[in-house]
């Protein structure tokens, strides 16, 4: 309970540092993940106290969640262009490459974060890692040709000489994402070239987006026991 209980205060830490970046009148993108939520939470507080923004959700649970607190939400067909996205990820490397996507959000969070004209991650020192890759990269799938498409990423990352284990997020019963898509968790293991993996998931028929967000985090906040450290700057 106890360790469970530091995290979230790690996260509220995390989130903390963020929401020193807003300023009246910006246009923010929200993340999605528990993370994201105490920024969400702590922004609410804000808005409360008469500060004005307008923000767009990365996911139905955000927007919810932002709804029930009275924060003003907008669409990217309204907004879109963003000052700042504030968002979680399940790894951030020293480079401020990301893996996201264990809450299933990627898409969406994706699409927010190019939207973005900067974007700040926020975690607890756990998902800062030296190499990207302990985490499967979830990478979002079409239902349609699933059999096939799983074949095709199957290849490539063969070629790309980095074999894994893909498993289908929710197994008998799949998870299905605010798009109505598909998961494939993939387990690679460190990954040697992220940007390389990158493209080449890209181009395969059936893939909708891939967990690696690289070259969207200006600056992450990461919380660690004693101090929140400061990767990058905005
Ligand atoms: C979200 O934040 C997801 O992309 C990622 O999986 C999650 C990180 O998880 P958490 O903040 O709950 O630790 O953006």
């Amino acid at each position: 309970m106890a360790a469970n209980q530091d995290s979230e205060r790690l996260k509220r830490e995390a989130a903390r540092r963020a929401l020193d970046l807003v300023e009246p009148g910006m246009r923010l993108g929200l993340g999605t993940g528990t993370t994201a939520r105490h920024f969400v939470d702590l922004l609410g507080e804000k808005v409360a106290q008469g500060l004005k923004v307008r923000c767009v959700a990365t996911s139905e649970a955000t927007l919810a969640q932002a709804k029930g607190l009275n924060i003003p939400m907008t669409t990217l067909d309204d907004m879109p262009e963003l000052d700042l996205t504030v968002d979680g990820a399940d790894e951030v490397d020293p480079e401020l490459r990301l893996i996201k996507g264990g809450g299933g959000a990627l898409l969406r969070e994706k699409i927010v974060a190019a939207a973005s004209l900067s974007m700040a991650v926020i975690a607890d020192a756990s998902k800062a890692v030296a190499r990207l890759g302990a985490f499967p990269l979830p990478v979002e799938v079409v239902p349609f040709g699933l059999v096939s498409t799983r074949r095709h990423i199957e290849k490539a990352l063969e070629g790309l000489g980095a074999p894994g284990e893909l498993v289908l997020r929710g197994g008998p019963k799949p998870f299905v994402t605010d798009g109505g898509h598909f998961i494939l968790d993939c387990r690679l293991g460190a990954i040697a070239d992220p940007e390389r993996l990158a493209a080449a998931l890209s181009v395969i028929p059936g893939v909708v987006e891939h967990g690696l967000f690289i070259g969207y985090a200006r600056v992450a906040f990461i919380a660690g026991a004693d101090a929140v450290r400061t990767l990058g700057r905005l």
